[in-house]
């Protein structure tokens, strides 16, 4: 049992207010996919503020996201996918898979915030 089945998602509106979600107004969300050894997209564009980044994991080992700059850092093991919010600040950034070797095979990207 790896879920907690508690996404809290709501669907189809009930009237003619706006809804209200948990996500806050211009939160981005970002989808990579990864595997031996790459990511995809490898190029990624952000706007400066909170950025949730999304990893499925389609290999099979486990890789990560990093970038140092920004102090994001997280696993995710094969087969999974992880979903973590962060804030991302205007510049050029190397994300890359700090995995023993990985780098040097492939694992890394562009992250560029403006
Ligand atoms: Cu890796």
């Amino acid at each position: 049992m790896g879920e907690d089945g508690h996404m809290g998602g709501h669907s189809g509106p009930a009237g003619g207010a706006p809804e209200l979600t948990d996500v806050a107004p211009g939160t981005q969300e970002f989808s990579i996919k990864t595997t031996e050894y790459s990511f995809a997209p490898s190029k990624i564009e952000a706007k400066p503020g909170p950025a949730t980044f999304v990893v499925e994991n389609k290999g099979q080992i486990i890789h990560d996201f990093t970038v140092d700059q920004l102090g994001i850092h997280f696993n995710v093991a094969a087969g999974q996918t992880v979903k973590k919010p962060y804030s991302v600040e205007a510049g050029r950034y190397e994300f890359y898979c700090s995995v023993a070797g990985h780098k040097q095979l492939g694992m890394t990207g562009t992250l560029e915030v403006s």
